[in-house]
């Protein structure tokens, strides 16, 4: 296994499952690579929705043959959060070989594909937020649910580049408020990108868009960060999750699937003001959860990864943070929020 200076560990008050909770072997239909879900607590179950990556094996893939360039989104649904996740029988959305799809047209027919979902709950309205590839750029889009979680309509998406969207759970001061990643690839240099907010009124119209935390703040990162989980609200302010990535030369003899691979993807935690979601209280300079596991550091498509899309706050003051672990299996750690905040001020 090739050595990553620095060594990035998770905060002590992270506690990981220590094995995937949703894999490629659960699913009952075509699957490969399964990671980067939304989860959300809807009457008392946890909904999943996530990310299936197909269409070649390991070995086609390396040996170039096929191209893993079906996507699916699936959903999966459980008492606890934790395990016995029962997959419904068919993908929510589906995507095959995104080069030439367009699935369903809601006036958004360049679309090639969605992906990375984020799973929130507004009023009972279920929304999904979903990175959207088109002939034309990336979008971040967000699509309503229905009850059933069968069927969804997109209402809104954005002009590329941008992604990694995440719905606040209520009206922040009259607006609905989001999280998000453009990607400005020409005027900030490289690939260093940053994390930014912006208000509705209708969930549709989005606008007053603000710089929330440069990636340049962040000590564990050489390179961009953007939004990982919806953000929960404390006593003490919003609490969000974030991924970052620190980047190495290449050429370090990766056991990836991409031999090429050379980033490195941790989350961290920051704590933003309650009633100006645009303002960081606090913020973690170190990592929340690093890559350590076989399976997230030295296994799958793209070793290194975590990438959280789901964090649920329980009565008892446990949080869930769901993630995806090398871009490959689906993961859970627990953490008590206490902690959690106070990593945010401890760090600072
Ligand atoms: C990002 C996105 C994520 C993915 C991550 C690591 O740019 O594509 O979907 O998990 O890279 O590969």
């Amino acid at each position: 296994m090739p050595i990553w200076e620095p060594v990035l560990k998770s905060a002590d008050c992270i506690k990981k499952l220590k094995k995937p909770i949703l894999t490629k072997d659960d699913i009952p239909y075509e699957a490969e690579l399964i990671f980067n879900a939304g989860v959300a607590k809807i009457n008392g179950k946890y909904v999943m929705a996530f990310r299936n990556d197909y269409g070649a094996s390991r070995e086609q893939y390396e040996k170039k043959e096929k191209g893993l360039d079906c996507t699916d989104i699936g959903i999966a649904i459980s008492d606890n959060g934790i395990d016995n996740w029962q997959v419904r029988p068919l993908p929510l959305i589906s995507y095959k070989h995104k080069k030439n799809a367009t699935e369903k047209s809601n006036g958004f027919d360049d679309t090639t594909r969605l992906y990375d979902p984020r799973i929130t709950v507004i009023d009972d309205e279920i929304y999904l937020c979903l990175a959207m590839d088109t002939h034309h750029g990336v979008r971040g889009c967000i699509a309503k649910l229905n009850q059933d979680l069968t069927d969804y309509e997109i209402i809104s998406a954005s002009v590329p580049d941008n992604r990694n969207m995440v719905l606040f759970p209520e009206k922040i001061g009259g607006y609905y408020m989001r999280l998000e990643r453009p990607f400005p690839v020409y005027s900030r240099g490289g690939e260093q990108f940053d994390l930014w907010a912006s208000k509705s009124p209708d969930m549709k119209f989005w606008g007053e868009s603000q710089l929330v935390l440069g990636a340049e703040h962040v000590p564990f990162c050489n390179s961009k960060i953007g939004p990982a989980a919806p953000p929960v609200k404390t006593e003490k302010g919003w609490l969000t999750t974030f991924h970052a990535v620190d980047k190495q030369d290449s050429g370090r003899g990766q056991t990836t699937w991409e031999f090429w691979w050379n980033k490195r993807y941790t989350a961290g935690i920051v704590l933003l003001d309650l009633q100006d979601p645009t303002k960081v209280i606090g913020m973690s300079k170190l990592p929340l959860i690093a890559p350590e596991l076989s399976y997230e550091a030295d296994e799958g498509f793209r070793q290194n990864v975590i990438f959280p899309g789901g964090m649920i706050l329980e009565d008892d003051g446990q949080v869930k943070i769901y993630y995806g672990a090398a871009d490959t299996v689906e993961c859970v750690a627990t953490a008590n929020v206490d902690d959690l905040i106070a990593l945010c001020s401890e760090n600072k």
